[in-house]
């Protein structure tokens, strides 16, 4: 494996709005990432029949047995999922589709799994200036099937102008197109969250398991209103990490998390009728 992020993937991105990297996590990394997210969820659901609830997990409210939705503050878990976000060839690549100097901005885990009402509505995952690049990056441990809950894209979308209401229109009049976008274990697909995006419910046995990590120029995140100096300054000392070739211990994890920060929410659209 490498991690080899060219030109071609960085004019694919800037054109496209998204790309995948095949296969660029190695094996070990995947099968532990695996094991570790297992262990993860398992935690969340025995402390869920504890009773002990956690602002940072969404469990899905209408399955039966609950199950995980999804897990934030991940790098809490497990050591393994620190591995993946610092790995310098990958920062690297990062880098060169963002352009700049490069900030994490959070670390969640998406769990699709039948039973759950995992729909994802079309969205945008937040609203940015024309000029930043901001970008989500899916670690996939998991197939992810074009005929099940695969990430579904509007191609071009995060240059188009138009709402999401107008991309649910224009795709139901068939003037825009949306594909499936499958990934294997190890893929990683980059989008930018400004690019029209959804996922359908999983229907089949199985869960489809989705590494999420975001991260921001850091000139838009100099400027950013939300972001406190002392957020902005443990981010990036979160990434000198990767340099030392190193992971952060459980203190400056909880360090890390203990700085409270309000991201933007996610763009849908949402209609109201008329009484
Ligand atoms: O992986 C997916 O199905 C999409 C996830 C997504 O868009 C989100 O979590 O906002």
């Amino acid at each position: 494996m490498s991690i080899n992020i060219d030109e071609h993937h960085v004019r694919h991105f800037r054109e496209n709005g998204f790309v995948v990297l095949k296969g660029c996590l190695p094996e070990a990394l995947v099968k532990a990432l695996q094991t570790a997210s297992a262990c993860t969820i398992d935690r969340a659901l025995s402390d869920y029949h504890a009773g002990i609830i956690s602002s940072q997990i969404a469990y899905s409210s209408n399955s039966n047995p609950p199950s995980v939705f999804r897990i934030n503050q991940l790098l809490h878990s497990d050591p393994v999922f620190s591995q993946a976000l610092l790995q310098p060839e990958l920062l690297n690549g990062l880098k060169a589709v963002i352009g700049e100097p490069i900030v994490p901005m959070y670390e969640s885990l998406l769990i699709k799994e039948a039973g759950q009402n995992s729909e994802i509505g079309w969205h945008w995952d937040m609203k940015r200036e024309q000029s930043d690049v901001i970008i989500t990056v899916g670690i996939y441990l998991d197939h992810s099937d074009a005929s099940q809950d695969a990430l579904c894209v509007i191609p071009g979308s995060h240059k188009m102008s138009g709402d999401i209401c107008y991309f649910e229109d224009e795709l139901a009049a068939g003037r825009l197109k949306a594909i499936e976008v499958e990934a294997q274990p190890g893929d990683v697909i980059i989008h930018d969250v400004m690019l029209a995006h959804s996922s359908k419910a999983r229907k089949e046995a199985g869960q489809r398991k989705t590494i999420y990590f975001e991260f921001r120029s850091l000139s838009h995140v100099n400027k950013n209103p939300r972001l406190s100096q002392a957020w902005i300054d443990k981010r990036i000392e979160l990434l000198e990490y990767a340099s030392h070739d190193t992971v952060p211990d459980s203190q400056f994890i909880s360090e890390l998390y203990a700085l409270s920060v309000n991201l933007e929410a996610g763009h849908y659209c949402f209609r109201f009728e008329q009484i």
